[in-house]
Protein backbone atom coordinates (compact mmCIF):
# COMPACT_ATOMS: atom_id res chain seq x y z
CA UNK A 1 0.00 0.00 0.00
CA UNK A 2 2.81 2.46 0.73
CA UNK A 3 4.76 1.78 -2.08
CA UNK A 4 1.63 1.73 -4.67
CA UNK A 5 1.12 5.33 -3.23
CA UNK A 6 5.06 5.78 -3.04
CA UNK A 7 4.93 5.03 -7.20
CA UNK A 8 1.94 6.82 -7.72
CA UNK A 9 3.74 10.29 -6.30
CA UNK A 10 6.80 9.07 -8.81
CA UNK A 11 4.68 9.05 -11.61
CA UNK A 12 3.03 12.32 -10.73
CA UNK A 13 6.28 14.33 -9.81
CA UNK A 14 7.69 12.56 -13.31
CA UNK A 15 4.65 13.81 -15.15
CA UNK A 16 5.22 17.24 -13.84
CA UNK A 17 8.56 17.85 -14.82
CA UNK A 18 8.19 15.78 -18.05
CA UNK A 19 5.61 18.83 -18.96
CA UNK A 20 8.19 21.80 -17.22
CA UNK A 21 10.59 20.21 -19.92
CA UNK A 22 7.94 20.61 -22.81
CA UNK A 23 7.12 24.13 -21.83
CA UNK A 24 10.40 25.70 -21.01
CA UNK A 25 11.78 23.53 -24.32
CA UNK A 26 8.97 25.67 -26.51
CA UNK A 27 9.89 28.32 -25.19
CA UNK A 28 13.82 28.46 -24.93
CA UNK A 29 13.22 28.29 -29.21
CA UNK A 30 10.88 30.66 -29.35
CA UNK A 31 12.75 33.67 -27.35
CA UNK A 32 15.55 35.78 -28.37
CA UNK A 33 18.41 37.61 -26.82
CA UNK A 34 16.61 40.43 -25.04
CA UNK A 35 15.66 37.85 -22.27
CA UNK A 36 16.48 38.01 -18.46
CA UNK A 37 15.68 34.68 -17.43
CA UNK A 38 18.32 31.20 -18.28
CA UNK A 39 15.29 29.31 -19.39
CA UNK A 40 17.66 26.48 -20.39
CA UNK A 41 18.80 26.15 -16.77
CA UNK A 42 15.20 25.13 -15.83
CA UNK A 43 14.84 22.93 -18.98
CA UNK A 44 18.17 21.16 -17.24
CA UNK A 45 17.11 20.85 -13.92
CA UNK A 46 14.05 19.49 -15.12
CA UNK A 47 15.83 16.78 -16.72
CA UNK A 48 18.33 16.48 -13.90
CA UNK A 49 15.17 15.54 -11.59
CA UNK A 50 13.71 13.27 -14.08
CA UNK A 51 17.63 11.74 -14.15
CA UNK A 52 17.86 11.65 -9.73
CA UNK A 53 14.21 9.64 -9.51
CA UNK A 54 15.06 7.13 -11.97
CA UNK A 55 16.44 4.73 -9.59
CA UNK A 56 12.57 5.26 -7.93
CA UNK A 57 11.06 4.28 -10.61
CA UNK A 58 12.99 1.83 -11.36
CA UNK A 59 11.93 -0.02 -8.78
CA UNK A 60 8.49 1.24 -8.77
CA UNK A 61 8.64 -0.23 -12.78
CA UNK A 62 9.51 -3.22 -11.90
CA UNK A 63 6.73 -4.32 -10.11
CA UNK A 64 4.33 -3.20 -12.01
CA UNK A 65 6.01 -5.11 -15.01
CA UNK A 66 6.24 -7.86 -12.92
CA UNK A 67 2.34 -7.92 -11.92
CA UNK A 68 0.24 -10.66 -14.50
CA UNK A 69 -2.65 -8.49 -14.16
CA UNK A 70 -1.71 -5.14 -16.00
CA UNK A 71 -2.48 -5.23 -19.31
CA UNK A 72 0.35 -5.94 -21.99
CA UNK A 73 0.12 -2.36 -23.76
CA UNK A 74 0.30 -0.53 -20.64
CA UNK A 75 3.99 -2.47 -19.93
CA UNK A 76 4.53 -1.94 -23.61
CA UNK A 77 3.81 2.01 -23.23
CA UNK A 78 6.17 2.39 -19.84
CA UNK A 79 8.84 0.66 -21.60
CA UNK A 80 8.49 2.96 -24.38
CA UNK A 81 8.27 6.14 -22.20
CA UNK A 82 11.26 4.92 -20.25
CA UNK A 83 12.97 4.82 -23.16
CA UNK A 84 11.79 7.85 -24.91
CA UNK A 85 12.48 10.04 -21.78
CA UNK A 86 15.82 8.86 -20.99
CA UNK A 87 17.06 9.11 -25.30
CA UNK A 88 15.74 12.69 -24.66
CA UNK A 89 17.25 13.47 -21.39
CA UNK A 90 20.26 11.86 -22.83
CA UNK A 91 20.79 13.67 -26.35
CA UNK A 92 19.78 16.86 -24.88
CA UNK A 93 22.86 16.98 -21.76
CA UNK A 94 24.87 15.65 -24.45
CA UNK A 95 24.45 18.24 -27.08
CA UNK A 96 24.49 21.20 -24.45
CA UNK A 97 28.16 19.82 -24.23
CA UNK A 98 28.88 21.27 -27.72
CA UNK A 99 31.21 18.05 -27.67
CA UNK A 100 29.33 15.98 -29.81
CA UNK A 101 27.06 16.71 -32.49
CA UNK A 102 25.67 13.35 -34.56
CA UNK A 103 24.90 9.96 -33.98
CA UNK A 104 25.17 8.44 -37.14
CA UNK A 105 23.15 10.61 -39.94
CA UNK A 106 21.17 12.43 -37.09
CA UNK A 107 22.37 15.21 -34.92
CA UNK A 108 21.87 14.85 -31.46
CA UNK A 109 19.02 18.28 -31.50
CA UNK A 110 16.70 16.00 -34.02
CA UNK A 111 17.31 13.01 -31.50
CA UNK A 112 16.32 15.23 -28.53
CA UNK A 113 13.26 16.45 -30.49
CA UNK A 114 12.37 13.54 -31.63
CA UNK A 115 12.51 11.32 -29.37
CA UNK A 116 10.59 14.17 -26.55
CA UNK A 117 7.78 14.21 -29.12
CA UNK A 118 8.03 10.45 -28.78
CA UNK A 119 7.85 10.99 -25.15
CA UNK A 120 4.76 13.21 -25.24
CA UNK A 121 2.47 10.92 -27.32
CA UNK A 122 3.23 7.71 -25.58
CA UNK A 123 2.67 9.73 -22.50
CA UNK A 124 -1.07 10.70 -24.03
CA UNK A 125 -1.26 6.76 -24.52
CA UNK A 126 -0.26 5.65 -21.30
CA UNK A 127 -2.51 8.37 -19.69
CA UNK A 128 -5.28 6.75 -21.17
CA UNK A 129 -4.82 3.31 -20.62
CA UNK A 130 -3.18 3.61 -16.99
CA UNK A 131 -4.40 7.17 -15.73
CA UNK A 132 -2.28 8.75 -12.18
CA UNK A 133 -4.51 11.14 -10.21
CA UNK A 134 -3.72 13.16 -7.66
CA UNK A 135 -5.26 12.95 -4.73
CA UNK A 136 -5.36 15.02 -0.94
CA UNK A 137 -3.26 12.90 0.91
CA UNK A 138 -0.26 12.98 -1.73
CA UNK A 139 1.01 16.28 -0.88
CA UNK A 140 1.71 15.18 3.04
CA UNK A 141 4.53 17.02 4.75
CA UNK A 142 6.80 14.15 3.96
CA UNK A 143 6.15 14.22 0.26
CA UNK A 144 6.33 18.22 0.48
CA UNK A 145 10.02 17.45 2.01
CA UNK A 146 11.28 14.78 -0.15
CA UNK A 147 10.17 16.93 -3.17
CA UNK A 148 11.95 20.09 -1.43
CA UNK A 149 15.24 17.42 -1.62
CA UNK A 150 14.69 16.31 -5.07
CA UNK A 151 14.37 20.21 -6.31
CA UNK A 152 17.67 21.18 -3.97
CA UNK A 153 19.63 18.18 -5.80
CA UNK A 154 18.75 18.96 -9.44
CA UNK A 155 19.36 22.56 -8.66
CA UNK A 156 22.92 21.59 -7.46
CA UNK A 157 23.63 19.16 -10.83
CA UNK A 158 22.40 21.42 -12.92
CA UNK A 159 24.98 24.21 -11.48
CA UNK A 160 27.71 21.32 -11.43
CA UNK A 161 26.59 20.44 -15.50
CA UNK A 162 26.81 24.23 -16.11
CA UNK A 163 30.17 24.56 -14.44
CA UNK A 164 31.82 21.20 -15.38
CA UNK A 165 29.94 19.97 -18.43
CA UNK A 166 27.89 22.63 -20.76
CA UNK A 167 30.39 25.61 -20.62
CA UNK A 168 29.88 27.15 -23.79
CA UNK A 169 25.70 27.33 -23.92
CA UNK A 170 23.96 30.63 -24.45
CA UNK A 171 20.84 31.22 -22.36
CA UNK A 172 18.85 29.64 -25.64
CA UNK A 173 21.12 26.00 -25.00
CA UNK A 174 22.76 26.74 -27.96
CA UNK A 175 26.53 26.11 -28.76
CA UNK A 176 28.91 27.98 -30.26
CA UNK A 177 30.26 27.84 -34.20
CA UNK A 178 33.06 29.89 -35.59
CA UNK A 179 31.16 30.14 -39.27
CA UNK A 180 27.50 29.68 -39.58
CA UNK A 181 26.34 27.25 -40.88
CA UNK A 182 23.89 27.02 -44.30
CA UNK A 183 20.67 26.27 -42.97
CA UNK A 184 16.62 26.11 -43.82
CA UNK A 185 13.43 26.04 -41.83
CA UNK A 186 12.49 22.93 -43.52
CA UNK A 187 13.41 22.50 -47.20
CA UNK A 188 14.34 26.04 -48.53
CA UNK A 189 16.91 24.95 -51.39
CA UNK A 190 19.67 27.29 -52.18
CA UNK A 191 18.60 30.38 -54.63
CA UNK A 192 21.48 31.38 -56.70
CA UNK A 193 20.63 34.76 -57.53
CA UNK A 194 21.84 36.34 -60.20
CA UNK A 195 22.96 40.05 -59.38
CA UNK A 196 22.02 42.00 -62.79
CA UNK A 197 18.39 40.13 -62.74
CA UNK A 198 17.98 41.08 -58.75
CA UNK A 199 14.93 43.53 -57.81
CA UNK A 200 13.64 43.86 -54.27
CA UNK A 201 9.96 45.20 -54.24
CA UNK A 202 9.45 48.02 -51.35
CA UNK A 203 5.94 49.04 -51.33
CA UNK A 204 5.69 50.02 -55.37
CA UNK A 205 9.15 50.66 -55.88
CA UNK A 206 11.26 48.15 -57.28
CA UNK A 207 15.06 48.44 -56.46
CA UNK A 208 18.34 46.95 -58.47
CA UNK A 209 21.11 45.79 -56.82
CA UNK A 210 23.28 48.74 -57.08
CA UNK A 211 20.01 50.86 -55.43
CA UNK A 212 20.10 48.35 -52.50
CA UNK A 213 23.67 49.49 -51.90
CA UNK A 214 23.31 52.72 -52.14
CA UNK A 215 21.13 52.84 -49.13
CA UNK A 216 22.58 54.24 -45.80
CA UNK A 217 24.43 51.18 -44.53
CA UNK A 218 26.12 50.46 -41.24
CA UNK A 219 28.36 47.43 -39.76
CA UNK A 220 27.47 45.66 -36.43
CA UNK A 221 27.92 42.42 -35.18
CA UNK A 222 24.97 40.42 -34.02
CA UNK A 223 24.44 36.51 -33.10
CA UNK A 224 22.26 34.01 -35.65
CA UNK A 225 21.23 31.87 -33.24
CA UNK A 226 19.47 28.40 -34.99
CA UNK A 227 16.57 26.24 -33.14
CA UNK A 228 18.05 23.48 -34.47
CA UNK A 229 21.05 24.48 -31.48
CA UNK A 230 24.22 26.71 -32.10
CA UNK A 231 25.18 30.20 -32.74
CA UNK A 232 27.53 32.59 -34.30
CA UNK A 233 28.44 35.79 -33.75
CA UNK A 234 29.66 37.60 -36.83
CA UNK A 235 29.80 41.40 -38.40
CA UNK A 236 27.16 42.27 -40.75
CA UNK A 237 26.90 44.84 -42.82
CA UNK A 238 23.65 46.32 -44.30
CA UNK A 239 20.91 48.93 -44.12
CA UNK A 240 17.73 49.21 -40.84
CA UNK A 241 14.45 48.21 -43.00
CA UNK A 242 13.28 51.50 -41.31
CA UNK A 243 15.92 53.21 -43.58
CA UNK A 244 14.87 51.25 -46.53
CA UNK A 245 11.02 52.00 -46.15
CA UNK A 246 12.14 55.41 -45.80
CA UNK A 247 13.61 55.57 -49.44
CA UNK A 248 11.33 55.29 -51.19
CA UNK A 249 8.67 56.94 -49.04
CA UNK A 250 6.91 54.12 -47.54
CA UNK A 251 5.15 54.01 -44.40
CA UNK A 252 4.58 50.86 -42.73
CA UNK A 253 1.48 49.31 -41.41
CA UNK A 254 1.01 47.40 -38.43
CA UNK A 255 4.05 45.46 -39.83
CA UNK A 256 6.17 44.92 -42.89
CA UNK A 257 5.71 41.67 -44.51
CA UNK A 258 9.54 40.58 -45.77
CA UNK A 259 9.35 37.90 -48.13
CA UNK A 260 11.98 35.78 -49.73
CA UNK A 261 12.16 34.83 -53.42
CA UNK A 262 11.50 30.63 -51.75
CA UNK A 263 7.92 31.86 -50.54
CA UNK A 264 9.51 32.12 -47.03
CA UNK A 265 8.07 35.30 -45.39
CA UNK A 266 7.65 36.60 -41.60
CA UNK A 267 5.65 40.00 -40.41
CA UNK A 268 7.95 42.40 -38.25
CA UNK A 269 6.22 45.29 -35.80
CA UNK A 270 6.22 48.72 -37.27
CA UNK A 271 7.62 49.84 -33.85
CA UNK A 272 10.58 47.18 -34.50
CA UNK A 273 11.89 48.32 -38.12
CA UNK A 274 15.04 50.75 -36.63
CA UNK A 275 16.45 47.07 -35.05
CA UNK A 276 16.01 44.93 -38.10
CA UNK A 277 18.32 44.78 -40.97
CA UNK A 278 18.06 44.12 -44.69
CA UNK A 279 22.45 42.98 -45.19
CA UNK A 280 24.17 42.38 -48.21
CA UNK A 281 28.03 41.58 -46.36
CA UNK A 282 28.65 39.32 -43.66
CA UNK A 283 32.52 39.27 -42.42
CA UNK A 284 33.24 42.17 -44.61
CA UNK A 285 32.04 39.97 -47.69
CA UNK A 286 28.76 39.73 -49.93
CA UNK A 287 26.95 36.91 -48.63
CA UNK A 288 27.33 33.87 -50.43
CA UNK A 289 24.27 32.23 -52.14
CA UNK A 290 23.82 29.90 -49.10
CA UNK A 291 23.43 32.81 -46.73
CA UNK A 292 21.12 34.73 -48.92
CA UNK A 293 23.09 36.26 -51.38
CA UNK A 294 22.39 39.51 -52.68
CA UNK A 295 20.23 40.53 -49.29
CA UNK A 296 19.40 39.08 -46.09
CA UNK A 297 17.76 39.85 -43.15
CA UNK A 298 19.51 40.09 -39.54
CA UNK A 299 17.30 40.40 -36.92
CA UNK A 300 19.19 40.71 -33.54
CA UNK A 301 17.86 39.29 -30.68
CA UNK A 302 15.39 37.10 -32.66
CA UNK A 303 15.83 33.61 -33.04
CA UNK A 304 17.64 32.64 -36.22
CA UNK A 305 14.06 31.84 -38.28
CA UNK A 306 13.20 35.55 -38.61
CA UNK A 307 16.71 36.20 -40.44
CA UNK A 308 14.87 35.52 -43.92
CA UNK A 309 17.46 34.86 -46.69
CA UNK A 310 17.05 35.94 -50.39
CA UNK A 311 15.00 38.83 -49.71
CA UNK A 312 13.11 39.94 -53.09
CA UNK A 313 9.94 41.86 -51.25
CA UNK A 314 9.31 43.99 -48.42
CA UNK A 315 6.11 45.06 -47.87
CA UNK A 316 3.57 47.45 -45.61
CA UNK A 317 0.74 44.73 -44.14
CA UNK A 318 -1.66 45.19 -41.87
CA UNK A 319 -1.49 42.09 -40.17
CA UNK A 320 -0.97 42.38 -36.38
CA UNK A 321 2.55 41.12 -36.34
CA UNK A 322 1.06 38.43 -33.50
CA UNK A 323 -0.92 37.37 -36.04
CA UNK A 324 1.15 35.26 -37.43
CA UNK A 325 2.63 31.19 -36.93
CA UNK A 326 4.63 31.14 -33.97
CA UNK A 327 7.43 29.04 -35.72
CA UNK A 328 7.58 29.14 -39.69
CA UNK A 329 5.09 26.64 -41.35
CA UNK A 330 6.80 26.07 -44.33
N1 LIG B 1 14.21 31.91 -47.27
C1 LIG B 1 14.58 31.31 -46.12
N2 LIG B 1 15.25 32.03 -45.19
C2 LIG B 1 15.65 31.43 -44.04
C3 LIG B 1 15.36 30.06 -43.77
C4 LIG B 1 14.64 29.34 -44.76
O1 LIG B 1 14.34 28.15 -44.60
N3 LIG B 1 14.26 30.00 -45.92
N4 LIG B 1 15.77 29.49 -42.59
C5 LIG B 1 16.03 30.38 -41.46
C6 LIG B 1 16.73 29.71 -40.37
S1 LIG B 1 15.84 28.55 -39.51
C7 LIG B 1 17.99 30.06 -39.99
S2 LIG B 1 18.67 29.43 -38.58
C8 LIG B 1 18.82 30.97 -40.78
C9 LIG B 1 20.13 30.32 -41.14
O2 LIG B 1 20.97 31.22 -41.80
P1 LIG B 1 22.34 30.72 -42.44
O3 LIG B 1 22.00 29.63 -43.43
O4 LIG B 1 22.96 31.91 -43.07
O5 LIG B 1 23.19 30.18 -41.32
O6 LIG B 1 18.17 31.36 -41.99
C10 LIG B 1 16.78 31.65 -41.87
N5 LIG B 1 16.32 32.18 -43.12
MO1 LIG C 1 17.22 27.78 -37.81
Amino acid sequence: MRLRQGGRRVDLVLGLLLLAGVLTGIAANTVGVGWPLDLIQIYAAAALAILLLTPWKFVVARRGLGKKRRPWPVKGLSLGLAFFVLVAVGSGLLHSTGRAEFVGPLTLMQIHVGSAVGAVVVLVAHFLFHAVRPRRGDADRRALLRLAVLGGGAAVATAAWDTWAATNRRFTGSVPKAELEVTSWFNDGIQEVDPTAYRLGVGKAELDLDAVLALPRETFEAVLDCTSGWYSRQQWHGVRLSAVLASVGVTPGRSVEVRSRTGYARWFGADTLDDVWLVTHVGGFPLSYGHGFPARIVAPGRRGFWWVKWVTSIQPSDRPPWAQSFFPLS
